[in-house]
């Protein structure tokens, strides 16, 4: 038998255009795959001419899913070019609106995204409400808590929800799942546990869509931060706000200790075997450019929640933004070498793709394959995230990361390996949420005792004199999804040159100058599925990184003129 030559397009579960082709062997195992992003779209050119203190609004616009995170990163890069410090309050106002972000990401992600790689609806309809009880105070026993739902009565409403929905044969979004593929492996009333909190997330997550409004203004897009710091003033004037804010956080934290992080030591040992074979590992090399102040002692001197570094062969290394670099050998634009960002171009340049076979046309791997630029980190290929972040700041010996992720292990009798892996991916994520909801109590916290105390300053004051003035600066951030940094440059008072690097632009990314493959590539890369014409595990490893292509490629002609024309396969096929 030969290899299979499979293409996954369009990626479902995502945001965005994402193609993957894989080759699969005669004993099912996949030994070359490509990540291509289909889509033409973006904002770094349209930035170029405008006022620096309208980027931020602009910027915002790449993603409506990681909301406000360009938006804020936008007026970072702009503060830190003309060396603008915020006020605490803005300080404090920027963390919980990034925070209230991750919980809903996250959160959505895992029950919305994610989980039906690992959950079997249809078994559901087979489990005992009675013994799905159990199942869930076993689970948020080894979690060290208590669980979100033990009522079989509960259960048994929403297995009878399930039984009317698949009666009446209209399946909706669930219609084509790979139901009762040998590689799913909970057991009925896992499926069933899942499935419950899987509804129950639905209505949940408006709750930190709401969180992010208190001091956002509105969601998604929040728009009360400005250069210098943020409008919020009535809210934070308030205590009202900030204690509805409190009760909100607390009632989402009861569900991410309660459902959240049994569901993930559930899955987690159920697919232990992928975990410990290292399953969808990938690059095993990490980069955080490192997020969330903690003081307020000015730009890139705080103290930060996830700290910044590179963790390249299992060492670490400190993080240089100087290092980063975008290289578009086997992207869709011209160029001749990497650039540094403040130097970087985006010149499309589309030059199709390659071979056709069986009415299929295949990515012109050997030459152009993505919209997705390669970023490279001092010569090395990288990937970023909640596994990056918390592999970093363990390795780099972070208090409060190594007591989160040692906490995770040792309640799960785990060893530390099962986290480079895609399963270990997964965990992360949750290991974070639960650091981040419990850190955001604290600044809830902090800042409510900041206003009552009298400080209401919102906003620094600064000499916006910058006609005369050229400059350059970066934000860097830890979005949901991993590294994020906007790079600007200011000539005479109007953006000279901008460019945004972001997660989805490092783990999406094609092969580099070097042939080396980006992060979602990577992973995939000694993976065996159960059946060729159902990439189930193909779809589990690529949603375990969260993609957002939106983020990835950020490109808009202008003009309008033409780019070249070009038709989506959109079915998945051998
Ligand atoms: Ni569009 Fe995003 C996050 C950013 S992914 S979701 O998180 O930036 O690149
Ligand atoms: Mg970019």
């Amino acid at each position: 038998m030969s290899n299979k030559h499979i293409v996954v397009d369009p990626i479902t579960r995502i945001e965005g255009h994402l193609r993957i082709e894989a080759i699969i062997d005669e004993n099912n195992t996949i030994v070359d795959a490509y990540s291509s992003s289909t889509m033409f779209r973006g904002i770094e050119e349209i930035l170029k001419g405008r006022d620096p203190r309208d980027c931020g609004l602009l910027a915002m616009r790449i993603c409506g899913v990681c909301t406000g995170t360009h938006y804020q990163r936008s007026i970072e890069a702009v503060e830190h070019a003309f060396g603008v410090t915020i006020p605490k309050n803005a300080r404090l106002v920027r963390n919980l609106i990034q925070g209230s972000l991750y919980l809903h990401d996250h959160v959505v992600h895992f029950y919305h995204l994610h989980a039906l790689d690992w959950v079997d609806i249809t078994k559901a309809l087979e489990a005992d409400p009675q013994k799905t009880v159990d199942e869930a105070k076993k689970w948020a026993k080894i979690a060290g808590t208590t669980p979100w739902v033990a009522d079989s009565a509960k259960f048994g409403e929403v297995q009878d929800r399930l039984k009317k929905f698949v009666k009446q044969g209209r399946l909706g979004i669930f219609a084509k799942g790979y139901w009762g593929n040998p590689h799913y492996k909970l057991t009925p009333e896992q499926n069933l546990l899942a499935v419950t909190h899987y509804l129950q997330a639905l209505d949940l997550q408006r709750d930190a869509a709401k969180m992010m409004a208190i001091f956002g203004g509105k969601n998604p897009h929040p728009q009360s931060i400005v250069v210098g710091g943020v409008t919020c003033v009535q809210d934070l004037k308030n205590p009202a706000r900030i204690g509805l804010f409190k009760e909100l956080l607390k009632g989402f934290r009861a569900f991410i200790k309660g459902a959240y992080l049994p569901d993930i030591y559930m899955a987690g040992t159920m697919y232990a075997d992928e975990a410990l074979d290292g399953t969808g590992g990938g690059l095993k090399n990490y980069l955080v450019y490192g997020g969330f102040r903690l003081q307020d002692n000015g730009f890139y001197k705080s103290e930060l929640l996830f700290p910044s570094g590179v963790v390249v062969g299992g060492k670490y290394q400190e993080f240089d933004q100087e290092k980063v670099a975008e290289d578009v050998t086997h992207a869709w634009y011209q160029g001749e070498k990497p650039l540094h960002p403040f130097e970087g171009q985006t010149i499309p340049n589309y030059t199709g793709f390659g071979k056709k076979e069986g009415g299929i046309a295949y990515l012109d791997t050997k030459g152009k394959y993505s919209w997705i630029k390669s970023p490279i980190y001092d010569d090395t290929r990288v990937e970023v995230g909640p596994l990056a972040r918390m592999v970093v700041g363990y390795v780099k010996g972070d208090k409060r990361i190594g007591e989160y992720v040692e906490k995770f292990l040792k309640n799960g009798d785990l060893p530390a390996k099962v986290l480079y892996s895609t399963v270990g991916r997964t965990a992360a994520r949750a290991i974070e949420t639960e650091l981040m909801a419990d850190v955001m109590m604290e600044w809830v916290d902090e800042l409510a005792k900041n206003t009552a105390a009298g400080d209401l300053s919102t906003w620094t004051e600064f000499d916006f004199d910058y006609v005369s003035k050229d400059a350059k600066g970066y934000g860097l951030e830890e979005a949901p999804r991993g590294s994020l940094g906007h790079w600007v440059k200011i000539k005479e008072g109007k953006v000279e040159n901008y460019q945004a690097v972001v997660p989805s632009t490092w783990n999406a990314a094609p092969r580099d100058y070097k042939n080396r493959m980006g992060a979602y590539e990577a992973s995939l890369i000694g993976t065996k599925v159960a059946k060729a014409e159902e990439p189930l595990e193909i779809l589990r490893t690529i949603h375990s990184f969260d993609p957002c292509i939106a983020c990835a490629v950020h490109i808009v002609d202008t003009k309008g003129k033409s780019l070249g024309e070009f038709k989506v396969n959109t079915s998945c096929s051998i």
